[in-house]
């Protein structure tokens, strides 16, 4: 342990290769930096004389076990698939549909730690407060009346808690009071044994009580002044160093079970944390992080500007040449997620992990008409697929769930999920006077997560696993449609291309909206391909097969563009956020060069929908742009989407800690321009592997090592003035490779586990 120690300690002091670096503390959330242990959440403000720590634990959400489905839904189905067939668009109003019974509830949050220091009220100098991508903590440093202060904060990644370690280079220099600050009113706060406690439980939403309870412990350790109780606080006094920890539990079980113990799960959070000295559990968590973060690395040249603060950079990031921001920002969308969604934890939400409010915006819910999808994008194609592992659970939680909305809104098999849910796994419509709730594709996108884990793997288990969840998502599409009469083909009825209104409606039904066609025909296909894999169901692969034929084909229509309705009703004026009918080009596989008339439609309807949007449509652009294999135009949106807020007219941009703003902060633009970084890089949809299909003139040189591929291949590369000069492709299962690199396309054969140089 000696040397990892000092290695750490090293780790503690020295600048890192990737920080985010700013010389003030945050004078707003969105300047804070997050820290995430995958359950446990902080965001770091970094005050001189009062430091404040907001936390969060991805359990605390409002309500408790429900279903939102209205059964009463059901009798008039038939009415409304009739007038919207009958395309009666006033009486297809969704106002005269019964509603949801709630809306899905909020993710909370359980309060703040506060530091309020004595002593440090000064001149302050070299104030430096950095955010570290190689070793996952926050540090915070100043001279203050000759005094030397050094903070270190990280949440120990895979366990329940935040750790905070204070150093001040004088004994008697370092003297402050932790308290807590609670978020619901109700909270109660106590000091028991010398540990501040925090109990509160959560808000009542729609008519669902709040039933989750937490608990908030602190405790302070390793202090070589007084530690004492203060009223409602701890005090140190007369110290030079001390060690907070922070360990949060709650009575979350399951979806559906909340008879935990909030007090006894905190208790042992906290035993987990202080069982070692800080500088152990420091060192524990880097070997963890690292293991993570360091599989895939990109570099893109040395940094240019390394005095220069992150805000300032991300400030001239348009206007000047610093690929190297670009790589940091890659290396920061990979530590998101390993910071928010490990496995065993709640998946990554709208915000991550990372929410200040008791009412967040939209809730901070799972919105899976994209945002949530959006979210889990880098995950396999960076070298992070076990990190999709909560979201694997949702979905077949989900698939529970689903069922009972499928059988009683529908009458159909299988099972459905809309285009939201919660921790409750809730899968009936929200936003009932909207019809955008109305929207019955989320369970079958969110499913070909499975399909595509299975691709990226090839582990057999797992697909063996997921096959009951890709056959219900598939059922449902098969027993939901219903014939158009106009057309003789299948129409999926009632839906909506999400969010875009229709025929001047805002509720925007149509009896068809592509992108449900193109959903249903990969979790058809996906389902087909699946069984075949496994070596059973043949007859219902069969009947799927001959269902396919019955979608509707994607269509090209009156202005060159990719329909996004069966009938030509695209307005080349509308520039819309969601480009739903692209779905086709990314994520999905369905418009590839090979397709080169819908290619090329889909290239128009891009280019009219616009560049400049919220973060998130600007994050699947950058994707969409380099499926099109247009490098340049990426390029363009990732510096469109690498601007401070207010630099977009009518769009979003970039927080100063780099979070993505929709406005507000949402997280699913970090992870679009991330995975939207890798596909730039290499693709591998295909059936080969491009090494450089969507590379910018900004980014001539560079490597990249560890990307993975369709097929189980992971990929290290290098290239100068746009050339590929080095290349290593690591086999897991092996088989054919092909791999085109420099525009040629060569053939492999590979064993397991054996590396080939190309
Ligand atoms: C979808 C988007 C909005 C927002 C919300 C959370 O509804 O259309 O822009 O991202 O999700």
């Amino acid at each position: 342990m000696a040397s990892a120690l000092s290695t750490i300690a090293l780790a503690l002091t020295a600048s890192a290769a990737y920080e985010l670096k700013y010389d003030s503390p945050a004078k707003v959330w969105e300047e804070a930096l997050p820290l995430g242990s995958g359950s446990v959440g902080a965001m770091v403000w970094g005050g001189v004389e009062h430091e404040a720590v907001d936390l969060n634990e991805d359990t605390v959400w409002s309500g408790s076990p429900n279903s939102n489905v209205n059964p009463d839904f059901k009798p008039r189905l038939d009415e409304l698939r009739k007038v919207i067939l009958a395309g009666d668009w006033e009486k297809a109003n969704p106002g005269r549909i019964p509603g949801a019974r709630n809306h899905g509830m909020n993710y909370q949050f359980p309060g703040s730690l506060k530091l309020d220091f004595d002593g440090v009220s000064g001149k302050v100098d070299g104030y430096l407060r950095t955010l570290s991508l190689d070793d996952a903590f926050a540090r915070v440093a100043f001279a203050a009346d000759g005094i030397r202060h050094a903070r270190a904060a990280f949440t120990p990644l895979g366990k329940g808690g935040f750790v905070y370690m204070l150093k001040a280079d004088r004994k008697g220099a370092l003297a402050f009071h932790a308290s807590l600050k609670r978020a619901h009113e109700s909270a109660a706060i106590s000091i028991e044994d010398g540990t501040l406690v925090l109990r509160g439980v959560t808000s009542d939403k729609d008519g669902v009580p709040g039933k989750v309870r937490y608990t908030v412990l602190v405790k302070i350790a390793d202090c070589d002044g007084a530690v004492s109780a203060d009223g409602e606080a701890l005090r140190v006094s007369d110290a030079s160093r001390a060690t907070v920890y922070v360990a949060i539990g709650t009575n979350f079980k399951r979806y559906d079970d909340i008879s935990g113990d909030a007090d006894a799960v905190a208790k042992a959070r906290l035993a987990g944390l202080t069982r070692f000295d800080a500088r152990t559990l420091f060192a524990f968590h880097c070997k963890a992080y690292r293991a993570q973060a360091d599989r895939c690395t990109l570099d893109l040249g040395p940094d240019k500007f390394p005095q220069k603060t992150t805000d300032l950079r991300l400030a001239d990031f348009a206007s000047s040449d610093d690929p190297y921001f670009a790589a940091l920002y890659f290396r920061f969308g990979r530590y998101l997620l390993i910071s928010c969604s490990q496995p065993g934890t709640q998946p990554a939400n709208l915000q991550g992990l990372w929410n200040n409010s008791l009412t967040p915006p939209w809730s901070s819910k799972y919105t899976v008409n994209i945002n949530t999808e959006m979210n889990y994008w880098p995950s396999e194609v960076t070298n992070l697929g076990e990190l999709s592992d909560p979201l694997f659970k949702m979905i077949g939680e989900l698939s529970v769930t689903g069922a009972k909305a499928a059988e009683e809104m529908y009458g159909a098999k299988g099972w459905v999920t809309h285009h939201n849910t919660d921790i409750w796994r809730i899968a009936g419509p929200v936003d009932t006077y909207l019809a955008c709730g109305w929207w019955p594709s989320g369970g079958g996108w969110l499913s070909t997560h499975l399909w595509e884990h299975y691709l990226y793997t090839r582990d057999r288990d797992f697909l063996a696993k997921s096959y009951p969840i890709l056959r219900g998502a598939a059922e449902f599409y098969d027993t939901f449609a219903v014939e158009n009469p106009e057309t003789g083909r299948l129409a999926f009825i009632p839906s909506n291309s999400p969010e875009n209104t229709a025929h001047g409606h805002p509720n925007g039904f149509d009896p068809v909206c592509m992108m449900d066609h193109q959903i249903a025909r990969d979790v058809w296909r996906n389902a087909i391909e699946a069984a075949k894999v496994l070596g059973c169901d043949s007859e219902f692969a069969e009947k799927l097969g001959k269902r396919l034929e019955k979608l509707e084909p994607d269509r090209v229509g009156k202005w060159g563009q990719l329909q996004e309705w069966g009938a030509d009703l695209d307005n080349p004026g509308d520039h819309h956020r969601h480009v739903s009918h692209l779905y086709a080009l990314y994520p999905s596989a369905q418009i590839t060069p090979e397709t080169p008339e819908l290619f090329n439609a889909a290239r128009v309807s891009l280019e009219k929908r616009g560049d400049v949007s919220t973060g998130w449509a600007m994050g699947w652009r950058v994707c969409l742009w380099a499926r099109l294999l247009d490098g340049d135009h990426a390029f363009r949106l990732i510096q469109n989407q690498l601007s401070p807020l207010g630099r977009n007219a009518g769009g979003g941009g970039t927080y100063p800690n780099l979070f993505d703003a929709h406005p507000p902060f949402q997280i699913d633009g970090n992870f679009g321009c991330t995975a939207g970084i890798a596909e730039m890089l290499m693709q591998s949809h295909r059936g080969f592997v491009e090494l450089l299909p969507a590379l910018p003139k900004a980014w001539p040189s560079g490597s990249v090592k560890g990307l993975r591929a369709r097929g189980g291949w992971t990929v290290d590369f290098a290239w100068k003035d746009g050339v590929v000069t080095e290349c290593t492709v690591r086999a897991s299962v092996g088989g054919k490779l092909r791999l085109k690199i420099n525009g040629k396309i060569s053939e492999y054969d590979v064993k397991p586990g054996a590396t080939i140089a190309p």
